[in-house]
Formats: C-alpha cells, structure tokens, sequence
C-alpha cells in the first residue's frame, strides 16, 4: 500500500462519526511530483463525497488538479444521489489516474464508476487498501449486498463471563476507559438496539456521551406488549426512536408517536418481535452498523436466529461466580455444537481487555 493510500484511509476513517449511512472514504490528489495538493473525506449524508472535498480543498490552496492522481477508497460514485457523480468531477478536473481501494457495492454505482473513468481515458487500479476499507464500511457492505445491518452485540464482563449479579446490579462491571471505549462503537453505529428487560431494569439513556459528535444513532427498542414508560429516558434525546412490537395497542401507539417514536409492529407467530424481519426493516431503514447493548434474552434470541455478526466484549479483571451471563442459549448436547467465533482484535484498554469476535462465515 502507498502512503497516499494510508493517507486516504486516514481521511476515511476522520469520517468515522460522520456520514452514515453513506460509506466513510477518503480521497488524496496527487501531482506529478508527488506532492498532496488536495484533500478530502465523505461530509454528511446529504453533503459533498470525498472526492468533490478533495478537488475544493486543492483549489482553495491554488493547486491545479490537471493530470494528477486521485487514490480514494471507495469506487467514485457514477449516479446521482442526493449529490452529483464524483466521476464527472474527477473527469473534467483533468484527473488522468484513479487509484482505488475497492468497487461501490452500491448496485446504482458497482463497477459503473471504474467503467466512466476508463471511458473517459482515465487509468483506473483497484485494490490497494481494499480490506482497509471495506472494514471502515462493514454496515454498508453489508446493508448493500446482503440488504440488512451489519450486528455488533456489546457485552461487558467479568474474566468469569458474567455480566450482572442474581439481584440485576451491572453498575459497574468495567471500568471508565472501557466505558468511553463502548461510547465511541456507540458512536459509529447507524442505531442503538436494546429491549424492554434492560429498559425496565436499568432506565438508560443509550445516546453518545464521551465522544466529540453532532450526530446520535437511532435507538431501537424490541418491546413486544408496547411496555415501554412513556417518561422512560431513553425519549430524551434527539434521535429516530424505533419501536418494535408484537400487538396492536393503538392508544399506547399514538401516545409513543406524540413522543416522536416511530412504532413498528411486527409478531412471529409467538407473539414475540419478529426478529430476523425487524432486522430486514432496519436495512431498509438505511441502518448500516447495529450496536446491540440488549440482556441476556434478547441477546441470545439474536444468537439463536444467526443475526449476530460480531462481539464486542469488555472483559474485566474480576471475578463475580454466580450471576447472569451474556446470552440465554439452548443448552448443547455437545461441545461441536457452539457458536463458532474468531478473534479479530485483542485490546488492552484502561484495566479491562477489550475483545472483537467474529461469528464464523461473517
Ligand atoms: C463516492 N465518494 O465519498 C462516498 C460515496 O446520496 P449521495 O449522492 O450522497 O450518494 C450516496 C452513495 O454514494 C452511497 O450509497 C455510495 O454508493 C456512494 N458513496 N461515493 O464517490 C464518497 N461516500
Ligand atoms: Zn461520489
């Protein structure tokens, strides 16, 4: 990988908190020297793509972008969107190479971009950085070609796996750097997800506090009998709230609306929440990334559907013994028959270990 490639991936990942639910890319011109002489990153939903930041930044510093190299992370879009394609901007800025990361999954964009560019003349790689960006872009990967979020369970523990005493008490297992940490994932996710145990129990806000943000998820909440308290906290900020329920309770309904929650009613026929569907409607809601900070029901109800991607997991250095764990499973006949993970990161952070697991086959 070239520097410039490091550089735009740099940029991409500036964007972390910013552009959902488009993709987080960054883009780097390059004159013939070598020298940068522009730079950009995806703006919000709705603003300018890294491609256009990058030619406005090269002109306000009075560079020409005439037969320099573009390297971006993401294929330069070919459609209109809520903005212009970065292609047609790239072409008759007189770019003369496009060095890209990887194709738009996007099926408006998806190989469409590279096809204009080479028409126009322009030499077009792809490749450099590809994994770099496409994990930067894990919910949009996943919302463009599978059609539904890409699912982070966040669980905080003890070394022993235990994630709150008999009596409930969960506060707290990890410590605060931990707890920032889980802020930031928070942060990057397109919506917050959690039932109604955890809302009855701890009454939690679920908003971004410890990160530097103007952007807050949507909350998601499974309450299948529309139990949520009407002054519960989580209504306090200001955010798409999605409620997912298994009855028609019209006058609960509309006093959830008077609040701003959009309610969704959705039954399996256990009259429970019809989870791998709320999950599909979610995708089409334009979630990319699914936090999940639910208990230990619905977090094994998710499991048990295979809707799970990854684990986000806070061990501390405790031990607890007795007490809940991270997810309610049917108990298993044999070891063979355990949900099969990978480690894709181990962390130190603060005093707690932070773990990133992968369902096998994600
Ligand atoms: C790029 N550069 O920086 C990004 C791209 O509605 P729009 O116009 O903002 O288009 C959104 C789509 O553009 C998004 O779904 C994805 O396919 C692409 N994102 N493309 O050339 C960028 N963020
Ligand atoms: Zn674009």
């Amino acid at each position: 990988m070239t520097d410039y490639t490091k550089t735009a991936l740099d940029l991409a990942q500036e964007a972390m908190y910013r552009t959902s639910p488009n993709p987080r890319v960054g883009c780097v011109l390059v004159n013939n020297a070598g020298t940068i002489i522009g730079q950009g990153s995806t703006q919000r939903a709705g603003g300018a793509h890294a491609e256009v930041m990058a030619l406005r930044d090269a002109e306000q510093r009075g560079n020409s972008p005439q037969g320099a190299t573009a390297y971006v992370t993401l294929e330069p879009c070919s459609h209109h969107g809520r903005t212009g394609p970065c292609c047609d901007a790239l072409i008759q800025a007189g770019i003369t190479k496009v060095i890209a990361s990887i194709a738009d999954p996007n099926p408006a964009v998806a190989g469409n971009g590279f096809a204009r560019l080479r028409a126009a003349g322009i030499a077009v790689d792809v490749g450099q950085g590809a994994e770099a960006s496409r994990e930067l872009n894990l919910g949009f990967f996943s919302r463009m070609i599978r059609k539904k979020p890409w699912l982070r369970m966040k669980a905080a523990a003890s070394l022993d796996g235990v994630t709150a005493l008999t009596n409930g008490a969960s506060q707290w297992i990890t410590g605060p750097a931990a707890r920032a940490d889980g802020h930031a994932w928070r942060a990057r996710a397109c919506a917050v997800l959690t039932g109604i145990g955890t809302v009855l129990a701890d009454n939690p806000r679920l908003d971004v506090r410890d990160v530097q943000t103007d952007r807050q998820p949507a909350l998601v909440l499974v309450d299948s009998a529309l139990a949520v308290p009407l002054d519960a906290l989580l209504f306090a900020a200001k955010r798409p709230v999605y409620i997912y329920s298994a009855v028609a309770h019209e006058e609960k309904r509309r006093a959830l609306e008077a609040l701003g929650a959009i309610v969704i009613t959705m039954p399996n026929n256990v009259g429970k929440v019809d989870l791998p569907a709320m999950v599909q409607d979610l995708g089409r809601r334009e979630i990319n990334e699914l936090h999940v900070e639910a208990g230990y029901k619905l977090n094994g109800s998710l499991l048990r559907e295979g809707l799970v991607d990854e684990l986000l997991v806070y061990l501390a250095p405790k031990l607890i013994g007795e007490g809940m764990g991270m997810a309610q499973m049917t108990p298993l006949a044999a070891l063979s028959e355990a949900h099969a993970l990978s480690f894709h990161s181990v962390d130190r952070i603060g005093e707690d270990l932070r773990i990133l697991a992968r369902l096998q086959g994600r």
